[in-house]
């Protein structure tokens, strides 16, 4: 297919509430929504790098500028097939996989809409539902937590992580544990501690947890494996698997029990695959995290997640957890299984909602072509 015209939307949207991890708090959240024309037919991507270098070193602004300037340019009047074509195509940038995973995205979206099929099927996904969970940030104390853990509960999530940081960790979970003897609990620290400060979260340990997630720096997945030699908790692994490699070095030396699969983090959902693969084959159990997505990346992840070996509820919430209005006409909605419903028309399975994408755009671009 050949690549007529790109368009790059760098949108702005306010978040139902703010969200607060050990990096920081978001009241809004940015993104960039790839937009890519080929044969009359309309491929949608985001590309989920945020306004602030806090999860990743990538941002919007370098993700724009690694877009624009080259991922763009790069496949821009090009043929392309395939999506082993488009990767071969962009080999030569190197890192920026959330810049890369954008505009892979939309190429899956083109694929499927061209041949017909869901993303769910071009990835080889067995499940219509996936099992999801809820993602909480850091709220101002205790109490404050608990309260908004059991409105989340009521909602019908069957699953709740938290976040924690040095000094609001073992308080924040005993409160929520004690509250709730029986929920599935799991808590993210978002890279905030060392080997030596992770010592006080031992007591974590006794509190049944499914895991805790990416607890020290994301180059270091050697510490993470002597903190695993520690706990009888499964240690999860986000921000440390930037590649199929990387998980690989992860299982080889036991530095986690589960990982968790972010597309975007390594670099597009082929490699997401390669990473399911290989956990498959380790026996490793593997979840969907989250970025907070629009719904255009909401759908992709639903469709990762309908894979076998997403054996662990998913951080993909329903639409009013995250946005009161989405860029998509489609909202997902949690189901009285703590379920959603994985999107089954061609390619993503969603449409834009294109007065939404205008109100939300801070900055557009058009490569090729005339600007929609
Ligand atoms: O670490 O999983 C994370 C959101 C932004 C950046 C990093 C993370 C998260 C979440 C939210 O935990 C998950 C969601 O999209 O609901
Ligand atoms: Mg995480």
């Amino acid at each position: 297919m050949r690549i007529e015209r790109i368009s790059l939307h760098h949108l702005r949207m306010p978040l139902v509430a703010p969200f607060e991890t050990s990096f920081g708090r978001e009241v809004d959240r940015e993104c960039i929504l790839v937009i890519l024309d080929a044969e009359g037919l309309r491929g949608y991507g985001e590309c989920v790098a945020s306004r602030d270098p806090g999860y990743s070193y990538e941002t919007t602004g370098t993700a724009w500028h690694i877009s624009r300037d080259f991922i763009g340019p790069s496949i821009l009047g090009s043929d392309i097939q395939s999506v082993v074509d488009f990767r071969r195509t962009i080999d030569r940038i190197r890192g920026h996989n959330l810049a890369k995973a954008g505009f892979e995205m939309a190429m899956w979206d083109l694929i499927g809409k061209r041949t017909e099929r869901s993303l769910r099927e071009l990835l080889g996904g067995h499940k219509t539902r996936v099992e999801v969970g809820v993602s909480v940030g850091l709220q101002e104390s205790p109490d404050t937590l608990v309260d908004v853990v059991g409105s989340y509960l009521k909602t019908g999530y069957g699953r709740v992580k938290i976040k924690i940081k040095p000094g609001r960790d073992v308080a924040d979970a005993r409160a929520v544990r004690t509250a709730f003897p029986a929920l599935r609990l799991q808590v993210d620290g978002n890279s905030a501690y060392t080997l030596e400060s992770s010592q006080g979260l031992k007591p974590l340990d006794e509190m049944n947890l499914l895991l805790i997630e990416q607890p020290l720096f994301e180059d270091d997945i050697w510490d993470h494996r002597r903190l695993q030699a520690q706990l009888r908790t499964p240690i999860c692994l986000d921000e440390s698997i930037v590649s199929p490699r990387h998980a690989r070095y992860a299982l080889e030396m036991q530095a986690c029990r589960i990982i968790n699969i972010k597309a975007a983090r390594v670099g597009g959902l082929s490699q997401a695959l390669e990473v399911h693969e290989l956990c498959a084959s380790h026996g490793i159990p593997v979840w969907c995290g989250g970025m907070l997505e629009t719904g255009v990346g909401r759908a992709s992840n639903l469709a990762l997640a309908s894979l076998r070996g997403f054996t662990l509820p998913g951080d993909i919430s329903a639409s009013d957890r995250y946005y009161q209005r989405d860029i998509t006409n489609e909202r997902f909605e949690l189901d009285s299984e703590s379920m959603i419903s994985v999107p089954a028309a061609p390619g993503l399975g969603v449409t834009l909602d294109e007065s939404a994408v205008s109100d939300y755009t801070l900055r557009r671009e058009e490569l090729g072509g005339h600007s929609f």
